[in-house]
C-alpha cells in the first residue's frame, strides 16, 4: 500500500469501543457479520472525489483553507493524475471499497470538448491502474453540468438548445468513462435543472426537455451495453430557487409521467431531504414503497443553517432509521453509502479527512447493529403488522384485493356499525427504540 500522501497515518484498524485511539474504528469492523452479512457488504461505503480531493472548503464568506500538499493547485493533467493516487491511498487506509466522481472532479475542463475529453481519458487511464492495484471499485460516475458558465441557466433545461447539446455530449463521454471503469451506476443530479424565477421560465417545456435528455441517456446506455444502474438524485433548491427533482415523490412522479420509471432509481441524500422539509427516513420509505431505492449520499445538514452543509453523519438515530429501512428492504444491490460530505472549513488538515470518514463509518456501524437488534427482537415489526391486521381477512382483505366497491362498503357498514380503533402508541414505540440505542 502506498504511503506517500498521508505518511503519518497508518491503515485504520478496528480496535473496539474501548479504544482511545482517534484513528481507529470503535464499531465498524468490515468482516464482522451482522444479520447474516458482513458489515462492509451492508454498507458498500464510497468516498466522494469532489469533496475529499477537490473541496477547498471555501464558504460564502471566505476562500479555501484546505491543506492538500499533494495538489499544486494547477489545472494540469499531471496534477489530476497525482491526485488519483492520493485518493486511492486515502481510501485504502480507511478501508473504503468504492468511490464516486464527476468528470470535472477527476480531470480538468480544457477550453473545448475534444481537449476536455482527452484529459478525462488520460486521468481515466490512471484511475483504471489505481482500481486494478487496490481492488477499489467505482460505485457511480456523473457529469458536472452546473459549474461551467455555459450552464448558468441549466443544462438539459437551459433555454438554449446549444447548451442542451453540449450537456448531452458531456454526459455521453461521462457514461463512456464510467462504463470503461466498470462503474456500477451513473447518477443524474440536476445541479441547475430548475428555475430562478418563473417570470422567464416555460416550466412545461423545460420538464419535457429534461425527460428527452434522460431518454437519450437510456438509449445510449443500451446502445453501448452499459449495465450500471441509472439514478436520479432529488434536491429541492440550491443553487436554483426551485429544482425540478425536488424530492423523492416529485422524482418518481416525473419518471412515471415520462416513461422513465423502469430505467432510473433514486439516489437519496440526507441533507437534500432536510432541505425539502422531510426526514431522510421519509425519503427512503417513499423510494422503497415504489421499489426505487437505489443508493444513498450519506451526510447530514446543520438544522440551524439553511443551506446544504454536507456534514458527515454522526447522529445514531439517523443512521438507525436509515439502516432499518435498508435491512427491511434487503439492502443495496448496485448502490451503496457514498459520503457526499465535507469536513468543516475549520478542519483544514489532511488528517481531518480521516476523522470525518471514521466517524461516519462508525455511526453507520452502530446504526446497523441497533437496527438489526430491533428487527431481531421483533416487537416493533410485530406492532406495525398488528396495526394493519384488519386488512388481513374479512372486509379488509376484500378491500385490498379490489373485490368490493362503495355499495358493498355501505351494506357492510350498515350492518357493522361504528368502527373501533386503538391507540397509535407513539410514545411506547419511541421508548422501545430507545431501549436499543
Ligand atoms: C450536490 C450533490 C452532488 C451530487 C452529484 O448537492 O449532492 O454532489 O451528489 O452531482
Ligand atoms: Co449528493
Amino acid at each position: 500500500m502506498s504511503d506517500e500522501f498521508f505518511p503519518q497515518i497508518p491503515k485504520i484498524q478496528y480496535e473496539g469501543p474501548g479504544s482511545k485511539n482517534p484513528l481507529s474504528f470503535k464499531h465498524y469492523n468490515a468482516d464482522e457479520m451482522v444479520g447474516g452479512k458482513a458489515m462492509k457488504d451492508h454498507f458498500r461505503f464510497a468516498c466522494a472525489y469532489w469533496h475529499t480531493m477537490r473541496n477547498g472548503l471555501a464558504d460564502p464568506f471566505g476562500g479555501p483553507t484546505a491543506q492538500r500538499p499533494w495538489d499544486d493547485g494547477s489545472n494540469s493533467v499531471e496534477n489530476a493524475q497525482r491526485r488519483v493516487w492520493a485518493m486511492f491511498e486515502f481510501m485504502q487506509k480507511c478501508g473504503i471499497g468504492y468511490y464516486c466522481f464527476h468528470d470535472r472532479d477527476v480531470a480538468p475542463e480544457c477550453g473545448d470538448l475534444e481537449k476536455s475529453n482527452a484529459a478525462l481519458d488520460a486521468v481515466a487511464d490512471e484511475l483504471e491502474k489505481a482500481q486494478n492495484e487496490t481492488g477499489i471499485k467505482l460505485l457511480w460516475g456523473t457529469a458536472c453540468l452546473f459549474a461551467h458558465e455555459r450552464y448558468n441557466q441549466g443544462a438539459a433545461t437551459s433555454p438554449y438548445a446549444d447548451v442542451f447539446a453540449y450537456a448531452g455530449a458531456q454526459v455521453k463521454k461521462a457514461i463512456d468513462v464510467t462504463h470503461r471503469l466498470g462503474g456500477q451506476g451513473y447518477t443524474f443530479w440536476g445541479g441547475r435543472e430548475g428555475y430562478a424565477t418563473l417570470l422567464n421560465t416555460d416550466l412545461g417545456r423545460e420538464l419535457n426537455h429534461l425527460a428527452r435528455f434522460l431518454h437519450m441517456a437510456v438509449d445510449y446506455k443500451q446502445k453501448i451495453g452499459f449495465e450500471g444502474q441509472f439514478y436520479i438524485e432529488p434536491k429541492p433548491r440550491e443553487p436554483s430557487t426551485h429544482q425540478y427533482d425536488s424530492d423523492a415523490a416529485a422524482c418518481l412522479n416525473f419518471l412515471r409521467e415520462h416513461g422513465l420509471k423502469e430505467h432510473l432509481k433514486l439516489n437519496l441524500e440526507t441533507n437534500h431531504a432536510t432541505l425539502a422539509g422531510h426526514s431522510m427516513w421519509h425519503e427512503m420509505e417513499v423510494a422503497a414503497a415504489a421499489d426505487a431505492l437505489g443508493s444513498v449520499d450519506a451526510n447530514t445538514g446543520d438544522e440551524l443553517i439553511g443551506w446544504d452543509t454536507d456534514q458527515f453523519p454522526t447522529d445514531i438515530y439517523l443512521t438507525t432509521q436509515m439502516m432499518l429501512v435498508l435491512l427491511r428492504t434487503g439492502g443495496f444491490t448496485t448502490g451503496g453509502l457514498n459520503f457526499d460530505a465535507k469536513v468543516r472549513r475549520e478542519s483544514f488538515e489532511p488528517v481531518d479527512l480521516f476523522h470525518a470518514h471514521i466517524g461516519g463509518m462508525d455511526a453507520f456501524a452502530r446504526g446497523l447493529k441497533i437496527a438489526n437488534a430491533i428487527l431481531e427482537d421483533g416487537r416493533w415489526e410485530t406492532f406495525r403488522k398488528q396495526r394493519y391486521a384488519s386488512y388481513d381477512s374479512g372486509i379488509g382483505a376484500q378491500i385490498e384485493s379490489g373485490e368490493v366497491g362503495f355499495e358493498d362498503l355501505e351494506a357492510y357498514t350498515l350492518q357493522n356499525g361504528e368502527p373501533t380503533t386503538v391507540s397509535g402508541r407513539q410514545e411506547m414505540l419511541e421508548n422501545l427504540i430507545n431501549e436499543f440505542i
